[in-house]
């Protein structure tokens, strides 16, 4: 990394920075709910990214929680990015998106960068966090038996004590072959008042679940109960599905999704470029309409999380 003539280079601080607000509300054992800047970065189109970041952060503290959005600033992981930072990330170009793995490499490069489900949940146990919301978390590609393409979502998950809110994983995944997987690691799922498990976009997956709880109280105590048990350190995946009058039409969904596979074939998309990939050809082909479902689900989880973290 280059530094800038005339500017005086300052030696990034490793250890996780923390926002005023955030200090204090982990201080004195406040609710607070981790979110994650992928989504801000690489997830949604501008210029509506920045405008949902803020709302999300919103809905948190609407529902008596403090937001703590993490990102990665000039090198410097930050834990409650402020709407500079928040702003910064979701405007500049050449943000990382980084990974539980890219950290260390970014932060010695004193680069600028979003964390995914799986760094945002590593860097929020790190800081003592307990409820974490997302949109849908990443998984099992549908070809991942010829790429071995399966989100570092899933191994954090299952060494990370986290609970996490989301829609389900992505509607672009192999969900029966996620749902598997998270078996094996171990992590805990559990239906927001149902046993299908959520398709993001789409209401309902199309495949059961074993466990649900009917209120924030009860995942509380599920959260709770795993910390005095303290016999597991895998995460907690809270499947909060849309209500099936708010959800993409499954034509529409299915139609995108196949004309994206082929495109993302055809142009030689890999690694962590795909899901970036996909969901922007959703945004871009469905004339804002996978836009306004993805927000719609943000949100939710954003209010569901920050109850739970109330609860807590
Ligand atoms: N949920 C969304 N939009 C997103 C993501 C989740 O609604 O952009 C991001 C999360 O950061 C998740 C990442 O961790 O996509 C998964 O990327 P990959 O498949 O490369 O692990
Ligand atoms: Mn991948």
């Amino acid at each position: 990394m280059g530094t800038e003539a005339g500017t005086v280079k300052i030696m990034p601080n490793f250890v996780i920075r923390y926002s005023d607000d955030v200090q204090a509300a982990r201080s004195r054992s406040g609710p607070i709910v981790a979110l994650e800047s992928t989504i801000v970065a690489h997830g949604l189109p501008r210029p509506d990214n920045l405008r949902v970041a803020r709302e999300i952060e919103q809905v948190v503290r609407d529902h008596g929680a403090t937001p703590a959005t993490i990102g990665m600033i000039g090198g410097e992981i930050i834990c409650g990015l402020d709407d500079e930072q928040l702003t910064r990330l979701a405007t500049a170009d050449g943000v990382a998106k980084l990974s539980v793995r890219d950290l260390p490499v970014a932060a010695a490069a004193g680069l600028d960068g979003a964390t995914t489900v799986a760094s945002t949940s590593a860097i929020a146990a790190a800081a003592g966090i307990g409820v974490f919301a997302t949109g849908g978390l990443g998984g099992v590609h549908r070809d991942a038996a010829r790429t071995f393409d399966e989100s570092a979502d899933l191994g954090t998950l299952g060494r990370t004590r986290i609970a996490v809110v989301c829609a389900g994983v992505k509607s672009i995944l192999d969900v029966p072959a996620t749902l598997e997987r998270l078996e094996s690691l171990g992590v805990t799922v559990v239906g927001y008042r149902t046993l299908r498990f959520p398709g993001f976009f789409i209401a309902d997956s199309g495949y059961a679940i074993d466990w649900s709880a009917d209120s924030p109280t009860q995942i509380a105590a599920m959260i709770r109960a795993q910390r005095e048990q303290d016999v597991g350190g895998a995460g907690i995946v809270v499947g909060n599905p849309l209500p099936v009058e708010s959800q993409l039409d499954p034509a529409l969904h299915d139609e995108t999704l196949a004309t994206g596979l082929s495109l993302m074939e055809s142009q030689g998309v890999t690694g962590k470029a795909v899901t970036p990939f996909l969901l922007a050809h959703f945004h871009s082909s469905t004339q804002g309409r996978s836009l306004a479902v993805n927000v719609d689900i943000i949100l939710r989880n954003a209010a569901l999380a920050a109850q739970i973290a109330v609860a807590l």
